[in-house]
């Protein structure tokens, strides 16, 4: 292992990445690895808290690791791997979760918001998801984890548990903490610019997808929902432009001032069909590279056998000083 700090995150195999898991996340982690020894999961065990089907779960899964290495996240860089793999995951999470209380999972605002989205499946592993990501975090030693806000208090009960379990048995665990680096673009739904763009939303119409084409991304970002205005410039009580001019920027680079000056004079038609060319132009090099990975099955298993076990090495050993701590009989090797 090389003396950099731990970097672990991931993302779940539901439905296919939008613009907003891409300009939030996944393109900020791509350079990564020069600070950091990074580990990003596909986390494919932590979907089944909704009801998936299997053969398009099964592809979602895949394209989400051939899309995580199209955006450049290089899987001889990193180590991408599948949650479902490891199965140290599966068994932490059983050990940490005799040291979680029933009460911090229930103030949990995600198993309250899915719980009350999906009331016709309200299962355990909806209410002890937490203790799974826990365990993601805690099996790689991990110093940092970026996360958007969303899954801050996720992290914090990481952080608990961690902490209550150093107690007990000494330091077994690295405290994780969050990381904000570079503040990825905060992307909100194309029809409703006061909703975060979220992949399990139902409306297309909401969200650009990174496997869009490019006239999908063009008329979508046409039909994007603005304020009453024509002028273009960043304001609080103007969401639908100022998410328009977020993304252009993250795009391009150009601050709100450049974005302004360039589209002085000329209407939300203008602006609206030059941020879908920016995206598509952005995404076009991101989708071939898909293309050619998905055509690629060898290269694609190569990477994911070899990481997988660099992933299985890596957890097995934090979860043999585990079993050894709590008093489980040491496995006869
Ligand atoms: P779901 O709709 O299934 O809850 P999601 O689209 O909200 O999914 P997550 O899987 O929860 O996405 O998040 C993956 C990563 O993408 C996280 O780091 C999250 O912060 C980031 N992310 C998700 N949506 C956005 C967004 N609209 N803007 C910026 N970052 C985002
Ligand atoms: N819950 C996270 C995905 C996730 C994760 C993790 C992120 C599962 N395990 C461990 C960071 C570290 C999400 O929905 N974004």
């Amino acid at each position: 292992m090389s003396e950099k700090k731990v970097l672990y995150s991931g993302m779940q195999a539901t439905n296919t990445l939008t613009l907003g898991n891409y300009l939030g996340a996944l393109k900020n982690w791509v350079k990564l690895h020069e600070e950091y020894e990074c580990i990003f999961g596909v986390m494919d065990l932590h979907s089944l808290t909704v009801r998936q089907e299997p053969a398009t779960f099964r592809k979602n899964a895949r394209s989400l690791y051939a899309l995580y290495t199209a955006a450049g996240l290089d899987p001889k860089e990193n180590c991408v791997y599948f949650q479902s793999h490891v199965s140290a995951h599966a068994q932490l999470s059983w050990i940490l979760s005799c040291f979680t209380y029933m009460g911090e999972l229930s103030r949990m605002t995600q198993y309250k918001d899915k719980a009350a989205k999906h009331e016709d499946n309200v299962n355990a592993g909806l209410f002890t998801y937490p203790v799974l990501m826990a365990a993601d975090i805690l099996l790689y030693q991990s110093d940092v984890v970026p996360v958007g806000v969303d899954q801050k208090q996720h992290l914090e009960i990481a952080r608990d548990i961690a902490g209550r379990f150093n107690n007990i048995y000494g330091d077994v665990f690295t405290i994780p903490e969050a990381y904000f680096g570079t503040t990825g673009a905060k992307v909100m739904s194309l029809a409703d610019p006061t909703k975060k763009m979220s992949k399990s939303d139902e409306n297309a119409n909401a969200t650009v997808l990174l496997l869009d084409d490019r006239d999908t991304i063009i008329r979508k970002f046409k039909r994007a929902v603005t304020d009453s205005d024509t002028r273009v410039y960043y304001s609080e009580d103007k969401p639908g432009v100022s998410n328009l001019m977020e993304i252009y920027s993250a795009v391009t680079g150009s601050s709100f001032d450049e974005i302004e000056n360039e589209f002085e004079g000329k209407g939300y038609g203008d602006f609206k069909l030059a941020v879908g060319e920016a995206v598509a132009d952005e995404l076009a090099p991101l989708q071939k590279r898909y293309d050619e990975l998905m055509k690629d099955k060898t290269y694609i298993d190569e990477c994911i056998k070899e990481n997988d076990d660099k992933a299985r090495y890596m957890a097995n050993k934090t979860l043999f000083k585990v079993h050894h701590k709590v008093g489980l009989v040491d496995l006869i090797r």
